[in-house]
């Protein structure tokens, strides 16, 4: 069996470049080695970048994969109770972000690619790589009945999250890895209680806690704690205190726990994003700290550049997308590590960060002063929020 791209992973980044693939005429097919069930209802991220939803808009698949509502338009900083509406406007015309749940972006793009007759196989087993370097690579597999199977092919597409096979593919030595520990964790709550009106963070003595909107009915809840943490540490009465206490509401809407994980503040980027025929997209090739929704936006990023990088080459015998690839991904992924690093310090070391001590608590104060009362250092913000700095 032969095609032009396989694709590894149904993810964020892996359907979006299966979409635009196929908007570009090119062939593919998507191996995910889970349940199609599963991938639907993976729930992570929850904004989608103005970039991002302009990107969608130029590539004309904006109908089809944006459920949900655009932006509130701004972003509520609580310090100590008090509250800073941050406006979210970056100066720039056209539509703006998106409070999209991942997992309906995931859904939108999957049914949008499958409809258009696109060639996604689910429970895809022992996926492995081959021939990278070679004049074609070779991607084998085994499909739910057992069977091997192999693919013949000239791109791989590398989608499938940090601890996937495709980069673990790549010999030693090839990749250098620039990680990074914040020494922070944070229980992640996810709740059938009503959203927030605006994306809101807050800074109090008892550490970080944020509070952002997954549809209409269901909350995702942020509570800082220390790296070694439990959930089981947690129990309902705990959260909800503790969220009262630091978001500064005492009148703040319980409900059903539905998900209670406790994740470190972590980051990583692999340089090269390429290797031979295999380009590492979104998670597969960098992890960001949450804070500032990066995370998913970069991989759709990436997606982009890696499908105008194959048209090019194949419609206009113009390889320099290719070559390009990594460097050009790589100064977007430090640029969102950079924004995510200086928001996870601001917005813990202003607050209670074991690790901060009395001067970086000082320098984080000055940092949240000159936002909220600098309009030209928030819209800087705003531009860097949009994904179009
Ligand atoms: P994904 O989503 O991990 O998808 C990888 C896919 O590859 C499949 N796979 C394999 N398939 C075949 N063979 C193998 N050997 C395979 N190994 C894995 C997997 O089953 C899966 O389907 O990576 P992708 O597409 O690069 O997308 C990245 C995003 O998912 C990720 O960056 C975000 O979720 C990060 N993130 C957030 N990003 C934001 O932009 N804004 C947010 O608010 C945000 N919140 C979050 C987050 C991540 C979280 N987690 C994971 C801790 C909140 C949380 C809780």
């Amino acid at each position: 069996e032969s095609t032009t791209v396989v694709v590894i992973g149904a993810g964020p980044a892996g359907l979006t470049v299966a979409n635009l693939l196929r908007r570009c005429g090119i062939d593919c097919v998507v191996l995910e080695r889970r349940a199609r069930d599963h991938v639907e209802q993976r729930q992570r991220a929850g904004i989608v970048e103005t970039r991002a939803v302009r990107m969608f808009h130029e590539w004309g698949l904006a109908d089809q994969v944006f459920g949900g509502i655009p932006l509130s338009g701004f972003l509520e900083i609580r310090i100590a109770g008090e509250s800073h509406l941050l406006s979210q406007d970056d100066g720039s015309e056209g539509p703006p972000a998106r409070l999209c749940p991942q997992q309906v972006l995931v859904q939108n793009l999957l049914s949008t690619y499958v409809a258009d007759g696109g060639d996604l196989r689910f429970e895809a087993a022992d996926v492995s790589l081959h021939d990278l370097t070679g004049e074609r690579a070779t991607v084998r597999y085994r499909d739910p009945s057992g069977a091997a199977r192999a693919i013949d092919c000239a791109f791989v597409a590398g989608c499938d999250g940090d601890h996937g096979v495709s980069r673990a593919s790549i010999p030693d030595g090839v990749l250098t890895a620039y990680p990074f520990d914040h020494g922070i964790a944070w229980l992640t709550v996810l709740a059938d209680a009503p959203p927030s009106v605006h994306p809101l963070m807050a800074v109090s003595p008892h550490g970080f806690a944020a509070h952002f909107a997954r549809g209409p009915r269901a909350s995702r809840f942020y509570l800082q704690c220390p790296p070694d943490d439990h959930p089981d540490a947690w129990p309902d009465d705990r959260v909800w205190s503790q969220l009262r206490a630091r978001l500064g509401d005492p009148a703040l809407v319980s409900g059903p726990i539905t998900e209670r994980e406790l994740f470190q503040l972590r980051s990583i980027v692999h340089d090269p994003m390429d290797h031979g025929r295999l380009f590492l997209v979104g998670d597969a090739a960098h992890i960001v700290s949450p804070m500032g929704g990066k995370g998913m936006n970069l991989a759709l990023y990436d997606a982009e550049v890696f499908a105008h990088a194959v048209s090019d080459f194949l419609h206009h015998n113009d390889d320099t997308g290719l070559r390009s690839y990594s460097p050009r991904c790589l100064r977007r992924v430090w640029n969102d590590q950079e924004f995510s690093h200086w928001l996870t310090q601001t917005l813990h070391d202003a607050g209670d960060h074991p690790l901060a001590g009395p001067f970086r608590h000082g320098l984080a104060r000055a940092r949240l002063d000159r936002l909220t009362t600098s309009p030209t250092a928030a819209r800087a913000f705003a531009e860097l929020m949009a994904g179009l700095a």
